[in-house]
C-alpha cells in the first residue's frame, strides 16, 4: 500500500463517524427516518438503531486494530523482512465465528421485526387501497367509498391497513416520518403495510423506487388529523362536486364504482361553507410540505386571463374536452387514467406534490403538464403545443383552472 493510498483510507476512517453523527443529527428535519410517529415507525427504529449501534461497534473494534497495526508494523530505518507465516487456523476459525455470531445476533431482532409488520392488522382498521401510477398516486377508502389522489387523510389512533398494488411499473410507497417504505409491485400481487399514527400533522410522501423519468416527482402528502377531523372529511368527500351548475347534468352509471349521487345545489352551497372544517387548514402547513418546485424557464400562460376567468364557462368546456376521458368527477365525468378530479379543489397540490394548488399553477398545468412535469402522462391541453390534445385558449384554460378550483 502507498504512502497516498493509506492516507486517502485515514481520511475515510475519520470521516465516517461523522458521516454517522451526520445521519443521526437529522431527527431534526422533515422527511427523516429517526423519531418515527407511529408504532410499526418504532419498531424499525430500534431494529435500525441496534443495528447502527452493532455496526458501529464492529467499525471501531475493526478500523482500531487497523489502525494499531498500521502503526506498530509500520516499516522502519533498517528493518530487516519479518518472519513469513503461511496459514493460521486458529485465527481463521475465530474471524470465521465472530460474523457467524453477529449475524446470529442480529438476525433474531431483525427477523421478529419482519414478523412483527407482516402481521395482519388489528380488526376495525381503516382500509386503504393504494394505487400507483407513473406518476402519481391513487388513494381508494373502500369502506367509505372514497377515491383520492396525491393527498392521504388518515385518523390519529386509529390504525391504518394499506393493500399497495400497481397500474404499471413498480413504485415504492413511502412517508419516511411514519413508517418504513413498501414495494408496490403488481396489480395482482399486492403487498400490505400498516401503522397507526399517533400524532397530528402534515406529512410527506415519497416513491422510493426508480419508475421512469418523473420518478423524483410522484410524492404525495399525509394529513394525520383528529377523528372528529377525519369524519368531517370523509363526509365531504362521500358527496358530489361543490360546484353547483354539475348537480343537474345527467349522472353516468357510476355504480360500479360506488359513487353516492350529486348532492342539491342548496346542499353543495352549505358544503362549500364548511370546506375549512374538513380538509386540513392551508395555514397551518408545515413549510417542508408546501411545493418550491421551480417553475419551467420556458412556461408561459397570460395571467390576465385569471381575473376574468368564470368557473361556469370552465364547467361548459370540461364536459365536451378530452379530460372527460381521463378525469372523474363524480357525476359528470367517469374516465379513470389521470386523477380523480371530485374535489381536486380542496388538496393543498397538484402534480403529485410537485405544485401548490392555486389558479397560477392550475393554468399552466392544464396548458402544459408536461412542460411542468417531465414525461407526463397527461398532455398538453394548450393551442397549437405538441402532441397537444385540446386546442384551448389561455382564457378557456383559466375557466377551466377557475372550475377545478371551485370544485372544493
Ligand atoms: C390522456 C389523459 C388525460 C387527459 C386528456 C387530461 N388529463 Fe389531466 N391528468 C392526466 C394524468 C395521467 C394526470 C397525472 C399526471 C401526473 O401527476 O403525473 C393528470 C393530472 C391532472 C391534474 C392534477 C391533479 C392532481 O391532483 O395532481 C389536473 C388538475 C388535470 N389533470 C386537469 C385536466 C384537465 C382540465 C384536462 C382537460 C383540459 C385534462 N386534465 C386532460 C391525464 C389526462
Ligand atoms: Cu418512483
Amino acid at each position: 500500500m502507498t504512502g497516498f493510498h493509506r492516507a486517502r483510507r485515514t481520511v475515510y476512517a475519520a470521516l465516517t463517524p461523522v458521516f454517522v453523527l451526520g445521519l443521526a443529527a437529522c431527527a431534526g428535519f422533515p422527511d427523516t427516518i429517526f423519531g418515527a410517529h407511529s408504532e410499526i415507525g418504532r419498531t424499525e427504529d430500534r431494529l435500525t438503531y441496534l443495528l447502527l449501534i452493532l455496526g458501529g461497534l464492529v467499525f471501531v473494534l475493526v478500523e482500531g486494530a487497523l489502525i494499531w497495526a498500521l502503526i506498530k508494523f509500520r516499516s522502519k530505518p533498517n528493518a530487516t523482512t519479518p518472519k513469513q507465516t503461511h496459514g493460521n487456523t486458529t485465527l481463521e476459525i475465530t474471524w470465521t465465528l465472530i460474523p457467524a455470531v453477529i449475524l446470529a445476533v442480529i438476525a433474531v431482532p431483525s427477523v421478529r421485526t419482519i414478523f412483527e409488520t407482516q402481521a395482519a392488522a388489528a380488526a376495525g382498521s381503516l382500509q386503504v387501497d393504494v394505487i400507483g401510477h407513473q406518476w402519481w398516486w391513487e388513494f381508494r377508502y373502500p369502506q367509505y367509498k372514497i377515491t383520492t389522489a396525491n393527498e392521504l387523510y388518515l385518523p390519529v389512533g386509529r390504525t391504518a391497513s394499506f393493500t399497495l398494488r400497481t397500474d404499471d411499473v413498480i413504485h415504492s410507497f413511502w412517508i419516511p416520518q411514519l413508517a418504513g417504505k413498501r414495494d408496490v409491485v403488481h396489480k395482482e400481487r399486492p403487498n400490505y403495510l400498516w401503522f397507526t399514527p399517533d400524532s397530528a400533522g402534515a406529512w410527506n410522501g415519497f416513491c422510493a423506487e426508480y419508475c421512469g423519468t418523473s420518478h423524483s416527482n410522484m410524492r404525495f402528502r399525509v394529513f394525520t388529523v383528529s377523528p372528529e377531523q377525519f369524519a368531517a372529511w370523509v363526509k365531504h368527500q362521500q358527496t358530489g362536486p361543490a360546484f353547483p351548475a354539475t348537480a343537474a347534468t345527467p349522472q353516468p352509471d357510476t355504480s360500479k364504482k360506488g359513487a353516492t349521487p350529486a348532492p342539491s345545489p342548496a346542499a353543495t352551497a352549505t358544503l362549500a361553507s364548511d370546506t375549512n372544517t374538513a380538509t386540513y387548514p392551508r395555514d397551518q402547513l408545515p413549510t417542508w410540505t408546501v411545493p418550491a418546485t421551480p417553475l419551467p424557464a420556458d412556461e408561459h400562460f397570460d395571467e390576465s386571463t385569471i381575473a376574468k376567468a368564470d368557473p361556469a364557462r370552465g364547467a361548459q368546456i370540461f364536459k365536451t374536452a378530452a379530460c372527460i376521458g381521463c378525469h372523474t368527477i363524480q357525476g359528470v365525468s367517469p374516465g379513470i387514467i389521470g386523477p380523480n378530479l371530485t374535489h381536486v379543489g380542496s388538496r393543498t397540490t397538484i402534480g403529485a406534490g410537485l405544485y401548490p394548488n392555486d389558479m397560477k399553477h392550475l393554468t399552466m398545468w392544464i396548458k402544459d403538464a408536461r412542460l411542468m412535469k417531465p414525461g407526463s402522462i397527461m398532455p398538453p391541453m394548450g393551442k397549437g403545443l405538441p402532441e397537444a390534445m385540446g386546442a384551448f385558449d389561455d382564457q378557456q384554460i383559466a375557466d377551466l383552472a377557475a372550475y377545478l378550483s371551485s370544485l372544493k
